[in-house]
C-alpha cells in the first residue's frame, strides 16, 4: 500500500515583523528531528528544502508604514505557487517563518481546494486573530494580516489577487487573548468562530473544536491548520516575539492535534512564528515538532475515534 506523503516546505520568512530571527525556524525544526519524528509514524516524508523569494514592486496605494512590503509580496507569490505544487503531491507541512507566510499558504491551499471542488476551512491556533489589512494595522507588521488577505478583505494592493477567498464562517480561532480593536469590530459582524481563552477555560478545548470539525466534515471540506507558537503559554513555548500570558497548555495543544488527526480532515499545516534566537536549549522547537507529530498520528495508545 502506498504510504501517505507528507511534504516539508521550508518558508524562512522574516519580513512580516521588525524583530528578526524566524528565518532560522526551518533549520531549527530539522535539527529538532521533524523528519525522523514523522517517518516513525510510517509516513513517506519528502523534504523539499526552503522556498526562496524575490522582492516585488510595491504600488503607491500600499500605506507607507508597512514593514518590508516588497519582500512580503515576493514571499506570498512564491508560497502560493509552492503550496499548490505541494498539495498536488501530499500533505504539506510549512516550516516557518513568521505568520506572514500564511498569506501564501492559505491562499494556495484555497486554490487547490477549489480545483478539487472542496470548500476551504481554516483552523487558526493563535493568541491573535491576524485579521488586519494594510490600512488597519497599527504596527505595520504583515504577520498580523494573513487572514484579512485570505478572506478577501480589500487593501492588499500589489499582492496576488485572491481568487478563492475563504468565507468568514469557515474560519475557527482557538486560543485568542490579544485582539486589536479594529480586528474585533470587523470580526464581530462576521460568522467567524472566535473562541478566546475564556471559552476554553469554561468549556474545555475539545467541545468547540469538535463542533468545528463536525462542520468541516459535514461540508466535505479541506482543512488548513495554522499553528502559531504563541497559541501556547509562554512558559512552554518562549521562542516567539509576541508572547502573551495565559495561553494553551501542552496537554490542551496535544489534544487539539490528536483530535485533528482523528478527524482525518487536515490537508495542510503551518508551523509559524518560531524564533530560535529567543529559544531555551531548543525546547520550543521540540514542542512544535511533537505537536506536528501528534497532528500526523503519534499516539501513546490507539483508541476509538468519535469519543467526543
Ligand atoms: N501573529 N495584532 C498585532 C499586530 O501587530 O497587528 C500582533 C500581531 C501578531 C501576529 O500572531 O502572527
Ligand atoms: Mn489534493
Ligand atoms: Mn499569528
Ligand atoms: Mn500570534
Amino acid at each position: 500500500m502506498k504510504k501517505n506523503s507528507c511534504i516539508l516546505v521550508g518558508a524562512p520568512v522574516d519580513s512580516g515583523k521588525k524583530r528578526a530571527g524566524c528565518l532560522m525556524g526551518p533549520d531549527a525544526y530539522r535539527v529538532a528531528g521533524l523528519t525522523t519524528a514523522l517517518e516513525d509514524l510510517d509516513l513517506d516524508v519528502q523534504d523539499w528544502g526552503n522556498v526562496a523569494a524575490e522582492p516585488a514592486d510595491v504600488p503607491a496605494s500600499l500605506p507607507q508604514h508597512i514593514f518590508e512590503p516588497a519582500l512580503t509580496i515576493g514571499w506570498t507569490t512564491a508560497l502560493i505557487d509552492a503550496t499548490e505544487r505541494a498539495m498536488a503531491e501530499g500533505l504539506p507541512v510549512f516550516l516557518g517563518g513568521d505568520h506572514s507566510l500564511s498569506l501564501g499558504t492559505v491562499v494556495g491551499a484555497a486554490n487547490h481546494a477549489a480545483k478539487t471542488g472542496k470548500p476551504q476551512f481554516v483552523l487558526w491556533l493563535d493568541a491573535h486573530t491576524d485579521f488586519h489589512t494594510p490600512q488597519t494595522t497599527a504596527s505595520g507588521n504583515m504577520h498580523g494580516t494573513p487572514l484579512g488577505y485570505a478572506s478577501g478583505r480589500e487593501g492588499f494592493g500589489g499582492f496576488p489577487e485572491v481568487r478563492n477567498p475563504v468565507p468568514f464562517g469557515n474560519i475557527c480561532f482557538l486560543g485568542l487573548r490579544s485582539v486589536d480593536p479594529d480586528e474585533r469590530l470587523f470580526l464581530q459582524d462576521t460568522d467567524a468562530l472566535c473562541h478566546d481563552m475564556r471559552t476554553i477555560d469554561e468549556k474545555g478545548i475539545a467541545r468547540p473544536l469538535a463542533a468545528f470539525l463536525d462542520d468541516v466534515a459535514r461540508a466535505g471540506g479541506a482543512l488548513h491548520v495554522s499553528l502559531d507558537v504563541d497559541f501556547l503559554d509562554p512558559t512552554y513555548a518562549p521562542a516567539v516575539g509576541t508572547t502573551v500570558p495565559g495561553g494553551a497548555t501542552i496537554r490542551e495543544a496535544h489534544l487539539v492535534m490528536e483530535m485533528i488527526c482523528d478527524s482525518g480532515l487536515m490537508t495542510s499545516l503551518d508551523l509559524v512564528e518560531l524564533n530560535p534566537h529567543l529559544d531555551e536549549r531548543g525546547r520550543t522547537a521540540q514542542v512544535m515538532v511533537d505537536l506536528a507529530a501528534s497532528a500526523l498520528g503519534r499516539r501513546v495508545f490507539d483508541r476509538p475515534t468519535g469519543v467526543f
